[in-house]
Order: C-alpha cells, then structure tokens, then sequence
C-alpha cells in the first residue's frame, strides 16, 4: 500500500469525519490488529470510529477513491481472522453506532445498529417479552454486526437456527459509499433476489452494515436444564439421537469429550470422577416439566449413562451454563498456543469423525479437545501446543481434520467462518467452478477488491484444491 495514498486518505477522513473519530498512531490503532483467533494480527494505518451512516458512507467513498483498503470491524470477537486488517490501511470500527432504535412487540422485530452488544439485545428483548435466539458464546461482548457477518451460530441454533434466520432485512453500505436497502420488515417476502442472504455470512467482504432488521420470537414460558453423564464420547452421541428419536426438540444438546472434562476439572469445576463425556440439555417452551421427565428417563436408560441431573433452579443452571460457556477460555489457559475448529458433521458422524481426530492426534503428536453443539454436528476440535516447533504438526493436523470432515460428509465451518485462517481449504470443500463465481459476485460488489481483502477466498485464480 502506497504510502502517499495512506497519507492522502488521512488527511481527507479527519476532513469528512472529523479528527477525533480518525485515529492513526500507532498506540490507538494497535488495538485493532487482532481478533480472538489465532491468526496473525497487522496493525491498521487508520481507524476510523463511525457514528453515523454518513461516517461508513465517506469512509468507503474516500478508500475506494484513493484505493486504500478497508476491514470493517464491531466487536472483534470473531475466531476466524475475518476483522484482521490483512491489507493494512483502514480499520472500520462500527462499536459506537450501539443503538437498538426499535423494538416493535406488536410485529415482534428489532431494528438495531451493528454495534448493538448481542447480550445487551437479549436483555432488552426479553425485558418486553420478547427473544432474540442466537447466542453465541461470546455473547457478553460480541456484536450484532459481526454475528450477521459471520452468520454466527451458539447453543440454541439446534432449535432455533442461527443468526441468518433472524435477519429480516439491511441497510448496507457498499465500497464507493452507496447504501442499499434490502430485505423486509416483514415476516415472508420473496421481492427480487434475496440479497440479504448474500450478505449475511459474507464477513465482511461485500458491505458494511449500518442497520439491520432483526426477527423476534415471544419469549419461551418456561426453561429447564438437564446435565448427562456418561462414559465414554460415543455413549453420549448416540444419546443426542435417543432423545430426538424420542419426539424431544431441546434447544440445545451441548458435549464435551473426555480431555474437554478435565480442563474443567482443572479449572476447579466439580464434575462427577466417573463421567468421561457430558451432554448439557435444555428444554423451552410451555410443557417443559413433562419433557423433562422425558429426557431424564431417555437420558438414563442410554447406554453408558452414569448420571444425570437435573437444574432444579436458575442458580444451577447457570453454573452449569457457566461452565461450558468458559470452554473456550479455560482451553486458552492450558497450553500457550491454541487454534479451535469449528467442523460440522452429519450427526451420525460425530463419533467418526472423533475417532479420526484422535487418529490424528496420535499421528502428529498433537494434543487436541473436543466439545461443541452436538445437535447440529458442529464441534469445536481444539489442538493445543507449546512449542513454536510444533507449528507444523499441527498444520498436518488441521488439514487431516478438513479432510476428514469433508470425508464424512460435513463443512469446514459451522459458525465461526472461513476468513483468514481457513481459506486456504475452501476449494477442497466448494471446488473450483463455486469458489470462481463467488470471486465474480465479489466483483460486482467491489470491483477493486478493497473491502476486507484476503478473506474467506484463495487469491484470485489460485483456485486449485490445496
Ligand atoms: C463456543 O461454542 C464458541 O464456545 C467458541 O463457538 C469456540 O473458541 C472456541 O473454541
Ligand atoms: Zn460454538
């Protein structure tokens, strides 16, 4: 990058937005070289803190202008590098524009800003009644902008799918400053192609959103958590089909494998010195005590259960949620180097594929935890390691993981995205012909490529299966 144009741009952002909401030494723009991922930071030259859509709007008019590119950015929370500036040049920080601007109990819909915290929209839902689903685990601290980016996913999308289905409609604004509109206030609506699905999941790399329309459901009567001991990983998965085979739609069907109990235990968490796999459960809706004593019953009689319990109040059930909702977290703190996948497998898979990780593991001599959303097949398979010189290995790894997934029949990400740290996979799993035409539509919406360059996609014509 240029740095005449850098400097150019600079100067040209302090005119249009002001000097206290440009920041450009390096102290201020440090703290935007990261996300939670493992990947590599780069500092930004500039960050821009946009208050208002006229602020998102001259920022892309100025760097498509100048040719300078930009990585848009909420809460920073994501794990697949997607808000890294890999380019440099400017970061896009849209954290100050934290509104939620409506919350309609009549049409059950929020209209909310990208910086809206994602708890905070929880909160503010379900003091009106209301329920906002998605809840990614980062969900004190991550944003709404960047769930939609990343189409994010949490514990409840077994039931109730994830961010995708609750984005109504967009305000975006496009590389050059154009703002388009898309979407509904509606519930159904099938106008013209549906380019809020496109840009939903898009990290980042087609527009930045500056308001978006959010579906609300009533909020459920009742809750109710259930804790399944058992003793061994395969015992527990085949549960998680004993209870749907049993008519039981739980919300959520959380496992954690026999290494991901230990650093628990490490941690200080009391769990049962038996128990060498776990499922956390929960139930909503309006009968949840019968299906309670449902679930107890399918969850006891499986084989290889040990125990179960049951949260009889909301202090319990929140220790239990406390603890797998510091998985990731606790994991950072048992090696110095982590990197956390985010596969999904058929469910009648998930045994497999763990086997295979362990194969693999074995192989490479790299320690690795599992845990994850084992309704939806999506487990998190973490690899764990010391040594600078073990960097290798464990690349092995998590190209045999790829592999293994895509052998049994699954995806590279089921919530975290593709971004910087698994793009060099993508054309095993969507092949040539897909990855060249989504290069096309990339195209269309920023013919320059300057809007978060270097994501989800190997460069350009390099769509070989690496
Ligand atoms: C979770 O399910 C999150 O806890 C984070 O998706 C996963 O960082 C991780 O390992
Ligand atoms: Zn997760």
């Amino acid at each position: 990058m240029p740095a005449a144009a850098i400097d150019r741009a600079k100067v040209a952002l302090a005119r249009a937005i002001g000097d206290s909401r440009v920041a450009v030494d390096a102290d201020a723009c440090g703290a935007f070289a990261k996300d939670e991922s493992e990947a590599d930071g780069r500092v930004p030259d500039i960050v821009v803190h946009a208050e208002s859509l006229a602020h998102i709007e001259a920022t892309l008019r100025i760097a498509e202008e100048l040719g300078v590119p930009v990585t848009p950015r909420a809460g920073g929370t994501g794990r697949s590098g997607g808000a890294i500036p890999a380019a440099g040049g400017i970061v896009l920080a849209t954290a100050k524009l934290s509104r939620i601007k409506d919350l309609d109990r009549k049409n059950l819909l929020a209209v909310v800003e990208p910086g809206v915290v994602t708890g905070d929209l929880h909160a503010a839902a379900e003091a009106e009644g209301l329920f906002y689903p998605p809840d990614p685990n980062s969900w004190k601290s991550c944003m709404i902008g960047g769930n939609v980016a990343e189409n994010a996913g949490g514990p409840r999308a077994f039931k109730y799918g994830t961010t995708r289905e609750y984005v109504l409609g967009v305000e975006a604004c496009l590389m050059g400053g154009h703002t388009v509109r898309s979407g509904k206030r509606t519930v159904k609506g099938v106008t013209g192609y549906d380019v809020t699905a496109l840009l939903v999941g898009s990290e980042g790399t087609l527009g930045v959103f500056s308001e978006i329309t959010l579906k609300l459901l009533p909020k459920p009567r009742e809750i109710a958590t259930a804790l399944g001991l058992f003793r061994d990983s395969t015992s527990a998965l085949d549960a998680v089909t004993a209870v749907l085979h049993h008519g039981l739609v739980p919300r959520c069907m959380e496992f954690l494998d026999p290494p991901a109990l230990d650093a628990l235990r490490s941690q200080g968490v009391a769990i049962d010195a038996r128990a060498a796999a776990l499922l956390l459960i929960e139930l909503d809706g309006g009968h949840v005590e019968a299906d309670l004593m449902d679930l107890g019953e399918v969850l006891s009689s499986a084989p290889g259960s040990i125990d179960v319990q049951v949260a009889q109040d909301a202090a319990r059930r929140a220790a239990l949620w406390e603890a797998r909702r510091a998985m990731s977290p606790t994991t950072r703190k048992l090696a110095k180097y982590k990197i956390s996948e985010d596969v999904v497998v058929p469910r009648s898979a998930m045994s497999e594929l763990l086997d295979r990780v362990a194969g693999i593991g074995l192989r490479e001599g790299v320690r690795n935890l599992t845990y994850g959303h084992a309704g939806d097949g999506n487990l998190h398979v973490n690899f764990l390691w010391n040594d600078r010189a073990e960097d290798e290995a464990v690349e092995r790894a998590v190209s045999q993981l790829m592999d293994a997934t895509l052998a049994l029949g699954g995806t590279l990400s089921g919530e975290h995205g593709i971004g910087l740290t698994k793009q060099k996979y993508i054309t095993r799993e969507q092949g040539p012909a897909l990855v060249q035409l989504e290069h096309g539509l990339k195209r269309v919406f920023d013919p320059k490529g300057l809007l978060n360059p270097g994501k989800i996609f190997p460069p350009d014509g390099t769509h070989h299966a690496c």
